[in-house]
């Protein structure tokens, strides 16, 4: 038996978010996720849409009392933008989401359980990206800091960390480039480089108002960071995976933590007429406004390698640059697609440890998504879901490690809590620790829901037998 002891005060928990789980009841806007299921349901894995999503609206009492039962001492989720504003221009809010959101931090309160709220998870208000074309507009930078500010206000005497973004990069690269999220445009590489700067800059606007009206509290960002490894060491490969650790992993690390964009990855978008537009006063914001922490999403590495073809598209984009790398006897989460590969983790560390000046940060999003669960059920009806805790296991252990070695990580959260919607997959793919039957409503834990509370109870992990 080996046991892994994680620092003080470290935060057990798990990740959510609204459009993934509150579903739209009493929403005064739609959101671009609500609008693109109204127009295409096809898209989305049995037709499964976030206008019900898993009822967190109206059952996050009981959804806050089983995390506690599963050992949390912390949760993230996000307040939507389409339910807390009334009046996206000004940034007054709805007084049925204000009530929502009071009575959600207050149960939590209650329960003992810390909530980190983010911002801003995929779900621009759908009107905006209508009337201005969302991120790629200055305007709707200024609109999003209204709504922080107005969320700050209502809730920051009583939530102390909060996220700006979930992801940003997602929004440039699944919205603009590779066409797989709404609006689902293609290689529009340059509308795809404006959009990633106006979030920067909206991340570092919504820090510089939230240490004025909440001096006491912290803030940060969650980002995807996956690393990118190369086929082999030859010079294109090598060069290939550079570029996408710049485009994909450090325009948004830089911008966040150290104010500036990558200088390489500049110098390549003004050559190919591709920079985005920026004042100096807003390229100041960015420099004088970074983050207090970072939460990292890991999930999956990227393999890359060169080119294998010639790129034709008529439009810049940063596909031109790489394409993905089938590595021979990879592990893969069939279910997903995505590969795993727990040492990441120590990669990740050591880049913030030695690039970013060791800035604190929690792992914020991991996990494993896994179709047709009740085929584990037992006849106590509990999803007996040990490849999950294997999952964990493995992943926590590399964590533990980094931690060893210097990095200054403050927790873990798995997602999800409760089974949740997906962008697509729907509820194809499950992650919770708490199962969800959709016909029903009804929620029971599973078994890693009940591993996961002796972990965060002990703050140790306890394993048998295991190679790093
Ligand atoms: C992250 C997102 C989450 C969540 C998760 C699982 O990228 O922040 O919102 O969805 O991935 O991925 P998926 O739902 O696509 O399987």
């Amino acid at each position: 038996m080996m046991n892994f002891v994680f620092p003080e005060h470290f935060l057990w928990g798990a990740a959510s978010s609204g459009p993934q789980s509150e579903g739209s009841f009493q929403k005064p806007h739609a959101s671009v996720m609500d609008y693109w299921f109204q127009t295409r349901p096809q898209d989305f894995y049995d037709g499964a849409g976030p206008d019900q999503a898993s009822d967190f609206y109206h059952r996050y009492r009981e959804d806050l009392r089983l995390m506690k039962e599963c050992g949390f001492n912390s949760f993230r989720t996000s307040i939507q933008w389409t339910r807390l504003i009334q009046d996206l221009e000004t940034g007054a809010p709805d007084p049925d989401g204000v009530s929502f959101y009071n009575r959600l931090i207050e149960e939590a309160q209650a329960l003992g359980i810390q909530l980190i709220l983010n911002l801003h998870h995929f779900d621009l208000p759908e009107v905006l990206l209508e009337q201005y074309g969302g991120w790629e507009s200055r305007h709707v930078v200024d609109l999003y800091v209204r709504f922080a500010r107005t969320a700050f206000t209502l809730f920051g005497n009583r939530v102390s960390r909060w996220t700006t973004f979930n992801e940003p990069m997602v929004i440039a690269e699944a919205g603009y480039l590779d066409g797989f999220h709404w609006p689902k445009y293609k290689n529009r590489g340059k509308a795809a480089v404006q959009v990633m700067y106006h979030m920067a800059l909206a991340s570092a606007l919504a820090v510089k108002a939230f240490h004025e009206l909440v001096p006491d509290g912290s803030i940060g960002i969650i980002l995807n960071l996956t690393p990118a490894y190369p086929k082999d060491a030859q010079a294109e490969h090598l060069a290939a995976a550079r570029f996408v650790e710049q485009f994909y992993n450090h325009f948004f690390l830089d911008a966040a933590v150290k104010g500036s964009f990558p200088k390489e990855l500049l110098k390549e978008l003004r050559r190919q007429s591709v920079l985005f537009t920026a004042s100096d006063d807003d390229l100041a914001v960015v420099s004088e406004n970074t983050v207090d922490f970072i939460g990292v999403n890991y999930y999956h590495p990227r393999r890359v390698q060169a080119r294998t073809d010639s790129w034709q598209e008529a439009e810049w984009s940063p596909n031109a640059y790489f394409c993905d790398y089938e590595m021979p006897n990879r592990r893969i989460n069939p279910y997903r697609g995505w590969e795993i590969y727990p040492q990441a983790i120590g990669d990740i560390a050591d880049v913030i440890k030695n690039e970013y000046n060791n800035i604190p940060w929690y792992l914020s999003e991991n996990g494993m998504g896994v179709e047709h669960e009740a085929r584990f059920m037992n006849e106590a009806g509990v999803i007996c879901d040990d490849y999950r805790i294997a999952f964990y296991e493995e992943h926590l252990a590399q964590l533990h490690q980094a931690i060893q070695n210097g990095a200054a990580c403050f927790g873990f959260h798995a997602w999800t809590a409760v089974d949740c919607w997906s962008w697509n997959n729907a509820y194809k793919n499950r992650y919770g620790f708490i199962a969800l039957d959709r016909s029903t409503g009804s929620r029971t834990i599973k078994q890693s829901g009940r591993w996961f509370r002796k972990l965060a109870d002990t703050n140790t992990l306890t394993l048998e037998d295991i190679t790093l």
